[in-house]
């Protein structure tokens, strides 16, 4: 039973999480996430925008996202994971590929389901409902520091369980493992424009992260440790309450290990600002979302979710249309 979601509501066992105003105290181990919350503002977006900056990722308890249907989040997920295993979705991760672009070949399994909000996908609204959130956008404009009506839809997909076990080596999204530690700094220096979050419909603890590593360049030893080393310094695993929300700063030093034996529905999404300019072009758009998004349709969304979300999709095609051919991250790993 412990890992169908729960309804939200104030949870004594969100031990790592933010239950805003007061962070519960860790009962966990200290290879568990830490309470990271600092309690120095009784705002509690300005609050959880502390602990990012500090630590580069926040988990916040399901409670504070009341209007998040995880029952239906939960039953359209398994239907599109259904559908990606089985051929029927062609977006999906297949392992055993780290980055995009990946083949629309299920065969050797999959690590996620992409473009959840693709207009044919016949439960988009559902996710739609959870993706343009009020709660979540708020949450989301205060982590990047811009006004609500500054944000950009950018992508939301499923990280799901694999077939067999699998990770992804240690990396940050938009930084290469070449890069020098004057060209991390460079890079990380810079506002990263978005905010990024899981946002687990089952337990999950596939997230592992160096604390603090998104503010500097990797030290010798990080530089140097085998791309999937599983003791590096001071790492710490995500621990995620089904429907608890975590973000987290792309460019920190992270990895994803996935247990084949245990279910994972984690919904990953990224909203970005006008503010990036073109910088967000290559991350989001390598994705492919850009070919899709001008046919997005709002039919059924209430009024006001209507309006966010059509702002938000028209800028994401503006990026589309002045963006150019963006290449990718890293193609071929
Ligand atoms: O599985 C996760 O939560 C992390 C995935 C990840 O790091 C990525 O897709 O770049
Ligand atoms: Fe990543």
């Amino acid at each position: 039973m412990d890992e169908q979601p729960d309804k939200g509501g104030i949870k004594g066992s969100a031990k790592a999480t933010i239950q805003l105003p007061v962070a519960q105290p860790s009962a966990k181990p200290a290879s568990s996430s830490p309470p990271n919350i600092t309690t120095s503002s009784n705002d509690p977006y300005k609050a959880v925008r502390e602990s990012l900056d500090l630590d580069g990722f926040v988990v916040l308890s399901a409670s504070l996202f009341p209007s998040f249907d995880l029952e239906a989040l939960c039953a359209a997920a398994a239907r599109m994971t259904e559908a990606a295993r089985s051929g029927q979705w062609p977006y999906i991760r297949t392992l055993p590929k780290q980055f995009p672009p990946w083949p629309q070949d299920p065969s050797q399994g999959i690590w996620g389901v992409q473009h959840l909000l693709h207009p044919s996908n016949p439960d988009h609204l559902t996710f739609a409902k959870s993706y343009f959130d009020g709660e979540l956008l708020k949450y989301v404009a205060a982590l990047i520091g811009c006004g609500e009506e500054d944000l950009t839809m950018e992508l939301y997909n499923m990280l799901v369980r694999p077939d067999q076990d699998f990770s992804l080596r240690w990396h940050r999204d938009d930084v290469v493992a070449t890069a020098t530690p004057e060209e991390e700094l460079e890079r990380l220096k810079k506002p990263g424009h978005h905010a990024q979050w899981n946002l687990a419909l089952y337990d999950d603890s596939s997230l592992v992260l160096v604390p603090g590593s998104h503010k500097r360049a990797r030290t010798d030893t990080e530089r140097n440790a085998d791309p999937y080393e599983a003791h590096m310094p001071n790492q710490i695993t995500v621990h995620l309450k089904a429907g608890e929300v975590a973000f987290y700063n792309n460019n920190i030093l992270h990895r994803g290990v996935y247990d084949s034996t245990k279910e994972r529905m984690t919904l990953h999404g990224s909203i970005g600002t006008t503010l990036a300019g073109s910088e967000r072009a290559r991350n989001v758009l390598q994705h492919g979302v850009g070919e899709w998004a001008k046919e997005y349709d709002f039919d059924g969304f209430e009024p006001g979710m209507a309006e966010r979300a059509k702002k938000m999709r028209e800028k994401l095609v503006y990026m589309g249309s002045t963006s150019g051919d963006v290449g990718f991250f890293s193609k071929d790993e």
